[in-house]
């Protein structure tokens, strides 16, 4: 059979306080497109359907809306697991009902362990879980390493296994040797919890969730597909896209996304990126991250710069700056509250409300001893 592979949809995800709401739904637009052109029999989403546990109605509405489509009006099965974003218990209501449609969600461990059946292949789907869900489901408290929790599932997981079908296990975990980009949620100290590939070599393939970049990992038959769009500055020059597997001969594809908005990245001088005859050439809908080249102060920079690129993610320095204009020589002879504000102001381009500056005020006495009001 084929299928598509994709994962961490993060729905309701925004980027440096910029809804992603539109550059979602192209993404989505383009991956039923492919699952029509590439004639696959199912669909793999493989974790981390929506950014929180609480998301918003939009966000609600929105996912509802690529289900709906994919499932209901495309006829595609889809083979879905909640990742850690997401919270099992809310994502999970209504899943009794779902598998009539060919909608398979798993959110427990152990759902994991019966397998769904296609003609010529088995998938297990197996949801983000916390070590002691599994020490519950398998009434061991010794249990306290996710890769002998993960041998151990896999164990339960072969008794099931079909000999004349193929094997593919849908899974939201952190694979050893895998490297991250800034929008995953850092949840593991030290590799700890880090599952070592080798133990997954049963399958004939692994369709994981967890990790932004498709190229985080390089294994044959592990992989991961990455978010379907860019969530990190860390991510600018990485392509989106999702996998196109074939079980039987074995075959997978990269399928490319292209982004509604890009994430631009530009280092350069002021004077340079305020000069129209250089960055012309730019849409106004994309996300920029600014690297400054100079070294001098540059007053009033973040609302200059926005009247050239209205969507700046980020600005950062590529040197120190040195000089330091003479009313702001001294630092540490200004009134806090003044320095707070042209900081403010600097990063994000607006004046502090009223509001704003009693929070600052407040706190700023409460630092120095004071009361919290
Ligand atoms: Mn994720």
């Amino acid at each position: 059979m084929r299928f598509l592979h994709t994962a961490d949809w993060h729905i309701g995800r925004k980027l440096y306080g910029y809804e992603l709401i539109r550059e979602q739904e192209d993404a989505f637009a383009q991956i039923s497109r492919i699952a029509v052109q590439e004639k696959v029999d199912a669909v793999v989403v493989a974790g981390d359907l929506y950014d929180r546990a609480l998301p918003s109605e939009d966000a609600v509405k929105q996912l509802n809306k690529m289900i709906v489509e994919l499932n209901l009006k495309l006829k595609k099965p889809i083979l879905a697991i909640s990742g850690n974003h997401d919270s099992a218990v809310r994502l999970n209501t209504g899943h009794e009902w779902f598998k009539e449609t060919q909608y398979f969600l798993n959110t427990t461990v152990e759902e994991a362990m019966t397998p769904i059946e296609f003609p010529d292949t088995q998938f297990f789907l197996l949801p983000y879980f916390q070590l002691f869900q599994a020490r519950n489901f398998f009434e061991d408290e010794s249990l306290n390493d996710l890769t002998t929790v993960i041998e151990k599932i896999i164990c339960q997981m072969k008794k099931r296994f079909n000999s004349e079908k193929k094997h593919v296990l849908v899974a939201h975990f952190f694979a050893a040797g895998s490297t991250k980009t800034e929008s995953e949620t850092k949840i593991e100290v030290g590799g700890l919890n880090a599952v070592p590939v080798d133990i997954l070599d049963d399958f004939d393939y692994v369709a994981l969730g967890h990790l932004h970049d498709v190229n985080a990992l390089h294994n044959p038959k592990v992989k991961y597909s990455g978010s379907p769009v860019k969530f990190s500055v860390s991510e600018a020059k990485t392509t989106k896209g999702v996998w196109i597997v074939d079980t039987e001969p074995f075959q997978i594809e990269f399928v490319p996304l292209k982004p509604l908005n890009d994430i631009i990245l530009l280092e350069d001088n002021y004077e340079n990126l305020i000069s129209p005859r250089i960055y012309t050439g730019m849409k106004e809908s994309d996300f920029v991250a600014i690297t400054l080249k100079d070294n001098a102060v540059i007053p009033n920079v973040m609302n200059n710069l926005r009247e050239f690129y209205p969507k700046i993610i980020s600005l950062t320095r590529k040197n120190q700056v040195l000089e330091i204009p003479k009313d702001e020589a001294d630092v540490f002879e200004l009134d806090p509250m003044k320095l707070l504000g042209s900081f403010f102001e600097d990063m994000t381009g607006e004046k502090m409300t009223k509001l704003q500056e009693k929070w600052a005020t407040d706190s700023l006495e409460y630092v120095n001893g004071g009361e919290m009001k």
